[in-house]
């Protein structure tokens, strides 16, 4: 018994101790928990912080919203935690009081005190470690927010530079709408002068459909004008071979020309000669009582005769009375008489009205003195003709009866 109550002895003794200790632990806990609240409260206070500074950054809020509701959760159970050991310590201090009665119940108790002992390192080394995680991540929340900050204070630069850019751009879009205006003047402007352009360009289209229809029709002209050259060209081909031919024909007639005028000049010759000879003949016909002219021999009679008895007298000299053949025939035989009138080879004896030369021909052309023939005389009988010899040349017939008497003029042909 007294071994008994040794034994119980030294076991409360040692049970006062862990007590103690277990009292001294969770004053310890109670302080960490307490330093626990305070760091709490400051990562609170930094979180409501970081919040009103970066109510724009909502995914970090929400991020650290969240990490504050865990931490509020961790924070909740870490106080349920507390009032159970609370509750446990009170437990402990009750069993404690009533070790003496149970033995078993101390050692259990003891023995589940040990084990919540373990459990509460374990969950002390956790929140030690959850504590250094929130430090760590304190910090780099710290760094963010740092890097939040530089961000709006780019921000802020960027809000001023555009506040700049916007300025000029305000000043630009003054200007820009200034310009518009002086746009819309010029617009204007150029859409006056396009429709002055049109205009001319309608005008210019009509003058080029003129200009080509003046073009077609030049064209047209100046084809008829090639047909025209072409004709020419042939014309003037057709005379340059003529001409040709001409100055061939012309060389010949000079050629023929020099002999003609050669032959000419023979002739001449020939002719003087003849005039020579004629005269000598004539001289010596004049002595017979002939006169030459034109291939024929004139010869008037020296007595006055009737006309059958002068046509007699001609054919003595193989002559017959002279039939007129022609107006210089006429004015020779005009010339011949002198002042003496003569019987022509004319008569109209066989049928009144109608006068013959006495070679048998009709009388074609006359040369009666006016009024003549009238076939007058005492008996109506002028039958034969005679040239009067005071009467022009051209005029100078009569009609008169056959038996009077006149000279002669008798023609044979040489
Ligand atoms: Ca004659
Ligand atoms: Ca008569
Ligand atoms: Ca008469």
């Amino acid at each position: 018994m007294v071994e008994e109550n040794d034994l119980f002895r030294s076991i409360t003794a040692n049970l006062t101790k862990d007590k103690i200790q277990l009292q001294t632990l969770n004053s310890n806990l109670v302080k960490e928990k307490d330093r626990f609240r305070i760091l709490s409260n400051k990562l609170v206070r930094e979180i409501n912080q970081s919040e009103t500074r970066y109510k724009a950054m909502a995914v970090q809020r929400d991020k650290i919203q969240n990490w504050y509701n865990n931490m509020t959760d961790q924070k909740n159970q870490l106080q349920i935690l507390n009032s159970n050991l609370v509750e446990q310590s009170d437990l402990l201090q009750a069993r404690t009081v009533n070790l003496t009665k149970d033995k078993i119940q101390l050692q259990t108790l003891n023995s589940n005190l040990v084990k919540e002992k373990d459990r509460f390192q374990i969950l002390s080394n956790k929140l030690v470690r959850e504590i250094n995680q929130s430090e760590t991540r304190y910090k780099a929340m710290a760094v963010q927010r740092d890097k939040i900050q530089n961000w709006y204070n780019n921000m802020t630069d960027q809000k001023n530079q555009l506040q700049i850019l916007n300025s000029n751009l305000v000043e630009q879009s003054d200007l820009l709408q200034a310009r518009t205006v002086n746009l819309t003047k010029d617009k204007i402007q150029l859409q006056t002068l396009n429709s002055n352009l049109v205009k001319e360009k309608d005008r210019f289209q009509i003058l080029s459909n003129k200009l080509v229809r003046e073009i077609n029709q030049s064209e047209t002209r100046y084809k008829a004008m090639a047909v025209q050259r072409d004709k020419i060209q042939n014309w003037y081909n057709n005379m340059t071979d003529e001409k040709n031919q001409l100055q061939i024909l012309n060389s010949n007639l000079v050629e023929e020309r020099r002999k003609l005028q050669s032959q000419n000049d023979n002739l001449t010759k020939e002719r003087n000669q003849i005039h020579l000879e004629m005269g000598g003949l004539q001289k010596a016909l004049s002595n017979f009582g002939w006169k030459y002219f034109k291939s024929s021999l004139y010869s008037i009679s020296t007595v006055k005769m009737k006309w059958t008895a002068g046509r007699l007298h001609c054919n003595k000299s193989g002559a017959d009375l002279v039939v007129i053949n022609s107006k210089e025939e006429m004015i020779f035989v005009h010339s011949l008489i002198g002042d003496l009138g003569a019987w022509l080879g004319l008569t109209d004896a066989e049928n009144e009205g109608v006068w013959k030369w006495v070679d048998g021909k009709d009388l074609t052309t006359s040369y009666w003195i006016r009024g003549q023939p009238n076939n007058g005389g005492i008996h109506g009988n002028d039958d034969c003709g005679v040239i009067v010899f005071k009467e022009p040349a051209l005029q100078s017939w009569n009609d008169m009866p056959c038996h009077y008497i006149s000279f002669v003029i008798c023609e044979k042909s040489v």
